[in-house]
Parts: C-alpha cells; structure tokens; sequence
C-alpha cells in the first residue's frame, strides 16, 4: 500500500498585509516546487468558489453587509469546509501551499476590536500549519507600492490596525522574511524554510490541530 507507505506533504501558511506580496510568491514557490517534482498544490482563504465563499466575496466587495461576528464565522466556516479534503491531500504526500489562514481571521477581525480569544474559538480543530511564514512590511510601505484595490479591508489605517493584531499573534516558530527585500531574495528564503519545513514532514511529523 503506497499511501501508508508514503510520507506526507506539509501544509505551509503565508501571511502579511495586503501588497505584501504573498500572493506572487506562492505562485513563485509553487511553481518552483512543481517544476522540481513535488506534488503541490496552492490554496488560499477565502476560497471565494464554494457557496460560503461567494458571501465573503460580496461582503469584501461592499455589496453585501454583515454583522463583524457573522462575518468572522463565515470565514472560519470557509476553512471548516475544505478541512477533510485539506487532511486527505496532506496524508497522501501533497504539499499545500496556502495564501492566508487563520491568522488572517483572527488578525483582521480583531483589529475591528473583536475579542481575540473568541476570535480564536472557531478555529480550534482545524488543521495546524506545519510552517507559517510572515511577509513582514509596514503599512506604510505597503501603502506605497499602490494598487489598494476598493475592497472593504484595503485602506492604511485599518491596516495599520491588521499589523498591530498579527504582532500580537506572532510566536517563535513563525518564520518572518522582510518583504521589501527584492522578489529574487524573498524567493530563496522562502525556498529555503519551506524545503526545510518539507523534509521534517518527509521524515515523519505528525499533524496537528490549531491552536497549538
Ligand atoms: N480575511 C481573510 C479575513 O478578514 N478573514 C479571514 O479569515 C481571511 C482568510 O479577507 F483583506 C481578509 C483579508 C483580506 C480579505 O483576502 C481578502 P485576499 O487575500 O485579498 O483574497
């Protein structure tokens, strides 16, 4: 049997403020990975395709309105809901690549002044990530480089907000990669923590749950 056999892909979480950059470098790691042969896939939250999905979509693009808290669990039901699928490609050796997680739900809804312990309830059970990796970039540099898009949560001082609350969520295993350096160099640190992060899957670390 080659699926007990086989070792399991790891589940890497990148995370940082909008224009951070996150979303070109996983489509940068992600190539790099499949090109070396890997089996990996990229994910992201919100995953605007499902039925839960096209209502934070709306609620994003200001065309629907929401109570903070309904909008909170929207999200973590979006995670909720790609769970099994989510363990079943990690236990047969596929890699994932996600751009956001629950930080991010935890992040932005707190820096709306939500308790950060209910905040963090609902995500309890899901899967942990095996890396989290943080673009790390000031709002305001972020800011400069342009292109807030006229969703809800792009604006400074929200983010300003959005930075405080990942600081405050932070913890020694995140690895934190200073997003103003070129694309090429973030692209090589990257690699080099997630490949790294690969082989301790590779040789057998367990999964595990939120919140660790
Ligand atoms: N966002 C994202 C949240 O507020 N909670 C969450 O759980 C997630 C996953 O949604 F402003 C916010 C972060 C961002 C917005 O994300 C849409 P993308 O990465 O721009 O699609």
């Amino acid at each position: 049997n080659t699926e007990s056999n086989s070792s399991r892909g790891a589940l890497i979480v990148l995370e940082g403020l909008d224009r951070c950059g996150k979303t070109s470098q996983s489509g940068r790691l992600y190539k790099y990975l499949d090109e070396q042969g890997h089996s990996v896939e990229s994910w992201r939250f919100p995953d605007r395709n499902t039925g839960v999905g096209q209502m934070i979509s709306s609620y994003l693009a200001n065309k629907s309105q929401l109570d903070d808290h309904a909008i909170h669990l929207l999200f973590s039901a979006n995670r909720w809901e790609k769970r099994s699928l989510m363990e079943e490609k990690l236990k047969s050796g596929t890699t994932l690549i996600v751009d956001r997680y629950s930080y991010s739900g935890v992040a932005f809804s707190s820096a709306k002044g939500l308790d950060i312990g209910w905040c963090k309830a609902p995500e309890i059970g899901l899967l942990a990530p095996d890396l989290v990796v943080y673009l790390d970039i000031s709002p305001e540099k972020a800011a400069e480089r342009g292109g807030y898009g006229d969703e809800r949560y792009e604006q400074l001082e929200f983010q300003k907000k959005v930075a405080g609350s990942y600081l405050a969520l932070r913890d020694s295993s995140w690895k934190v990669i200073d997003a103003t350096l070129s694309i090429e160099d973030i692209e090589k640190k990257l690699r080099e923590v997630v490949l790294d992060c690969m082989m301790t899957c590779h040789k057998g670390k367990a999964l595990s749950h939120l919140w660790p």
